[in-house]
C-alpha cells in the first residue's frame, strides 16, 4: 500500500470530481530563495482556483505522500533543510525510509498518475545538459513524458540547458512538444529559443483532446506543453546568454554535479542577475498554472 495523505481541499475536490492540477515541489526547496518560494507557491495555487480547477501540490513528508499540502506544510517544507530532490530513482527508497522529499517534474508526473490527476504545471522541465556528450547529464524528466500520461505545462525548457539537444532527445522518446499560441518553442526566461516547435496548438480544448487521445491510441506518456512567459516580463535571450556562461563556468570549476547542477546554475544566475531571473521565473509559472488549470477543465469536460 502506498502511504498517502491527501489535504483536505484535494479530498473535496475528488468527491466532488472537479478538476484539479498537480504542481511540483522542488521549485520551492531547490528552485527560489525563501521567502519567495512559499510566497510563489501560495500564488500559483490561487491562480489555479481562480481558473476553475484545484491544486494538489505533491511532496513526501516522513515517509508519506501528501498529493496536496496544507498552508502549514508548505511554510515547513519551503523552509526545512536538507530536502531531497526526489525523481523516478529514489521516490520509492525516500517512501520505504520514512524520509522527506521534494519532488521534480518526474516524481510529481508519477504521483499525479497516482491520485488520477491528469495536469501538471511547473516552471521549466530539466533537459540535456550542455556538455551532456562527456558528463551523460540528461534529466529523468525527459523519460518521464515519455511514458506517464500527464501533460505537463512549461515555459519550455531551462534555458541553462542545450535546448536543441533537449527537444531533439523529446523527438526521439516520442513526447509531443506543443507551443501554446506561437510557432517556436519558448526558453524559460525568454520567448523564443530559435528552435521551431514541431506542434502548435491555440486552445486548451486543442490541449485535453491531444491527450485524450493517446490514451484511445493506447501511446503511453505524456506531453509537453511549452508555453512562452509573458511578453512584459521576458529577459531578452541576448542578455541572459553571458550571465547564464558565467553560471556554467562556475559550475564547472566548482566541480558541480548531478543533482546540484540545476539549483547550483538558477541560484547564480539569480544572484547575478541581482534577482530578475526570479521575477521571470514567478511570472513564467503563474502563466503555467492559469493555463494548466484551463485544460484541466477542459479535461473533465471532455473525458
Ligand atoms: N522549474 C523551475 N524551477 C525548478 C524546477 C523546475 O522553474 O527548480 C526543477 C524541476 O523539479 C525539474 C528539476 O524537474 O528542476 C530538474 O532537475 P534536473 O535537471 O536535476 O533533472
Ligand atoms: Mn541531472
Amino acid at each position: 500500500m502506498i502511504p498517502m495523505s491527501f489535504s483536505p481541499e484535494v479530498t473535496q475536490a475528488l468527491k466532488n470530481g472537479d478538476a484539479l492540477v498537480a504542481l511540483e515541489s522542488t521549485i520551492i526547496t531547490h528552485g527560489m530563495p525563501w521567502p519567495q518560494n512559499v510566497e510563489t507557491a501560495r500564488r500559483v495555487e490561487q491562480t489555479v482556483r481562480d481558473n476553475g480547477a484545484v491544486p494538489a501540490t505533491m511532496a513526501v513528508m516522513n515517509g508519506t505522500l501528501h498529493v496536496g499540502l496544507t498552508s502549514e506544510e508548505l511554510d515547513a517544507l519551503g523552509q526545512a533543510k536538507n530536502v531531497a530532490k526526489l525523481s523516478r530513482a529514489d521516490f520509492a527508497a525516500c517512501l520505504a525510509s520514512g524520509g522527506t522529499g521534494a519532488t521534480t517534474v518526474a516524481a510529481t508526473m508519477i504521483a499525479a498518475q497516482i491520485a488520477g490527476i491528469g495536469v501538471f504545471a511547473t516552471g521549466g522541465i530539466g533537459g540535456v545538459h550542455r556538455g551532456a556528450e562527456l558528463s551523460f547529464d540528461i534529466s529523468a524528466d525527459l523519460q518521464e513524458l515519455a511514458q506517464t500520461p500527464v501533460t505537463v505545462v512549461a515555459a519550455g525548457a531551462k534555458a541553462i540547458l542545450d535546448l536543441p539537444k533537449t527537444f531533439e532527445v523529446l523527438e526521439t522518446l516520442g513526447v509531443p512538444v506543443i507551443a501554446y499560441g506561437q510557432d517556436m518553442i519558448p526558453a524559460f526566461w525568454s520567448r523564443n529559443s530559435g528552435l521551431r516547435a514541431p506542434i502548435r496548438m491555440d486552445s486548451a480544448e486543442e490541449i485535453a483532446r491531444a491527450q485524450l487521445m493517446r490514451g484511445e491510441l493506447d501511446i503511453p506518456g505524456g506531453q509537453l506543453v511549452a508555453n512562452p512567459i509573458p511578453a512584459e516580463a521576458e529577459i531578452p535571450a541576448e542578455e541572459l546568454a553571458p550571465v547564464i556562461e558565467q553560471a556554467l563556468q562556475e559550475a564547472e570549476a566548482q566541480k558541480v554535479s548531478a543533482k546540484a547542477v540545476t539549483p547550483f546554475l538558477l541560484q547564480r544566475i539569480f544572484e547575478l542577475t541581482q534577482g530578475k531571473s526570479l521575477v521571470a521565473n514567478i511570472a513564467l509559472v503563474m502563466n503555467n498554472a492559469k493555463l494548466a488549470a484551463e485544460i484541466a477543465v477542459a479535461m473533465k469536460n471532455q473525458g
